[in-house]
């Protein structure tokens, strides 16, 4: 926006937020309501985030849509309904849609605007950000809604830049569509993404090679209409089951298994096993079958066996199958995937499977893809490689100087610092949803930004009505802080895996599990603790 004068202007705001996903939307609204102006920086040219950009064949949630939905009005939740127990891509972005529109959410969001530079102004107080599309942004308070798994990785492979053919990138995928019919295809990558699109590139391609470096452990879906019992009990209790997710362990109102492995007989566990692979429910999966599953080696490896054997059921070939089996991390230490129709696509004629740890990728070619035993021509490579997770949007996208022009990526070159995982010591007044530190990717991510959200902008109004300007952790706090994310980590599994949530996927990234594994729950009770007890482990003033 350019001021009479032709000269740009600096847009004044108390809360400039990044990021038009589902917690960019949810800021903007709660932001409004509570009497502060704000406007949301959004690099893509409408709403949706992960939905807007995610537009590969087969993309949908893993989480029951029932669930993965915004809780905070009931009027939003009569006005919408789900066609499908994991709806698709395409639906969860009309949805999107539909709210920024039933608030008039869209008046208020800059789009095709990214961010490029963050600073704290230390006299003023406020935060300055630079932008790559009209007027710079001057405001209170800065709130990353940037996204966990929104900045898609590089793939990492030699030549990648001198193929002739077309390319794709599940996390970039064209709004048109992918030219895949008839031609022969490379996916790169199985993990959720690829996992997804595999069965329905097949159905397109005239061949379809997939290079495995990981297998992953992938559950049936049974997609169908949204679950009976579910929509049951939200029709009978909304709110009691919206608040019983608030309080569960992964932001799904289920219980979790209370005997152990061994309390059970083998014909016990594996009733219960085939129960949930009947039930095509990760958080079932993960949660129901003995209380040991996530957190003991003993107790995990019976899951993985179990899982192995169906894998072994449904892969005709065996060589294939053994090479589809997961053996190098317990299952849900690595996210695990919902599979529809995807073990079962190895058993098409069109379809290959390259073991990468047996033959590994040398280069990627003009042609096609060169490995250490051979070589592969394609017309199309796909990357399904992944995303540089929970630091990669905040880091790589724009630098972020705190107080005394300190980067967040010099405060963070040891690994992501924060307290709570929604604040860093040293950043006055910037804000992350879904932060590193907080339990948001071992969640339903529904849940846990509308936590962060409210937290935040509940802090917001509090301080305001006391007088204060500006809000900081402590560095005392945010070390206690990565203690107890620690202390946590070291009772589950998680960090016996190299993964996106441990930083492994990304060399030279530091190491250590990013996500809090202590559990939703747990987590809102010690967010409401610090903000009950006067802000304890931050500085206001
Ligand atoms: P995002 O949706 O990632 O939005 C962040 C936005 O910030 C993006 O639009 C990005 O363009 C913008 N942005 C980032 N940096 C800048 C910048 N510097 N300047 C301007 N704009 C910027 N979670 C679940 O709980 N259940 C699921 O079933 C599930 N399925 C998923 C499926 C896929 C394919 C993927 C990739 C993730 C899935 N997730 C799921 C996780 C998902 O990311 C979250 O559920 C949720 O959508 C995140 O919302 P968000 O608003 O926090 O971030
Ligand atoms: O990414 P990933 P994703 N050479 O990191 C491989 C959510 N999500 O986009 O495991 C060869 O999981 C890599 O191999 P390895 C969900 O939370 C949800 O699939 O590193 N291979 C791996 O196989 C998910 O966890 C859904 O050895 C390379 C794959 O690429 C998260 O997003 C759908 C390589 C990357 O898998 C990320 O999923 C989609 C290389 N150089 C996403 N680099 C739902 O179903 C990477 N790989 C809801």
């Amino acid at each position: 926006m350019a001021n009479a004068a032709g000269a740009s202007s600096i847009q004044q705001v108390d809360v400039a937020v990044v990021g038009a996903g589902f917690a960019g939307l949810y800021l903007l609204y709660r932001l409004r309501r509570a009497g502060f102006s704000a406007v949301a920086l959004e690099a893509a040219d409408d709403v949706g985030g992960t939905w807007y950009w995610n537009r590969y064949p087969g993309a949908r949630c893993d989480i029951a849509t029932t669930d993965y939905s915004y809780s905070f009005d009931p009027e939003l939740e009569a006005a919408w309904e789900w066609s499908e127990k994991y709806a698709t891509q395409p639906e969860i972005l009309a949805y999107l849609g539909f709210v920024a529109e039933r608030y008039d959410l869209r008046r208020d969001i800059r789009f095709s605007t990214p961010v490029t530079a963050a600073r704290w102004d230390e006299g003023e107080e406020r935060w300055h950000l630079s932008t790559g599309n009209g007027d710079p942004v001057s405001c209170r308070f800065y709130v990353m809604a940037t996204g966990c798994l929104s900045a898609p990785k590089p793939p990492e492979i030699a030549g990648s830049e001198v193929f002739r053919g077309d390319v794709y990138v599940t996390g970039r995928w064209p709004r048109e569509g992918a030219a895949l019919q008839g031609r022969r295809v490379a996916v790169i990558g199985t993990g959720s993404s690829a996992i997804q699109a595999i069965p329905l590139i097949a159905e397109q391609a005239a061949h379809l090679t997939v290079f495995q470096r990981t297998p992953n452990f992938a559950l049936p879906a049974h997609n169908g209409p949204p679950l009976p019992e579910r929509a049951a009990r939200l029709a009978a209790d909304r709110a009691g089951f919206r608040e019983e997710a608030r309080w569960s362990m992964g932001g799904v109102p289920l219980p979790p298994a209370t005997e152990f492995s061994w309390q059970l007989t083998d014909g016990e566990r594996r009733e219960r096993f085939e129960k949930a692979w009947a039930a095509g429910d990760l958080i079932v999966a993960l949660t129901q079958l003995w209380a040991d599953a996530g957190v003991d080696a003993d107790g995990n490896a019976l899951v993985a066996e179990l899982i192995r054997e169906k894998i072994r059921t449904v892969v005709k070939d065996p060589a294939t199958a053994e090479a589809l089996c997961p053996y190098d991390h317990p299952f849900g230490a690595k996210r695990p995937c919902l599979d529809t129709g995807y073990y079962a696509t190895y058993n098409r004629p069109n379809v290959d499977l390259v073991d990468l740890r047996r033959d590994p990728i040398k280069a990627i070619t003009a042609s096609g893809v060169e490995t250490a035993n051979g070589s592969y021509d394609v017309d199309v490579i796909v990357f399904a490689t992944g995303f540089d997770a929970m630091t990669g949007a905040v880091l790589a996208l724009h630098p972020i100087a705190g107080r005394g022009g300190i980067a967040l990526s010099d405060a963070w070159a040891g690994g992501p610092q924060t307290y709570l995982g929604l604040t860093v010591a040293g950043f006055p007044n910037l804000f992350l949803v879904t932060g590193p530190g907080s339990p948001s990717v071992l969640s339903n991510m529904a849940v846990s930004i509308e936590q962060h959200v409210d937290w935040i902008v509940d802090r917001l109004v509090a301080l305001r009505e006391a007088g204060f300007a500006t809000i900081e952790a402590t560095q005392t706090a945010q070390a206690g802080w990565m203690r107890h994310l620690q202390d946590c980590s070291a009772m589950t599994l998680h960090r016996l895996a190299n993964t996106w949530y441990t930083g492994a996927n990304v060399p030279g990234k530091p190491r250590g599990v990013m996500p809090y594994t202590g559990g939703v729950g747990p987590y809102r009770s010690i967010c409401n603790e610090v903000a009950g007890r006067d802000m304890l482990g931050f500085r206001l003033s």
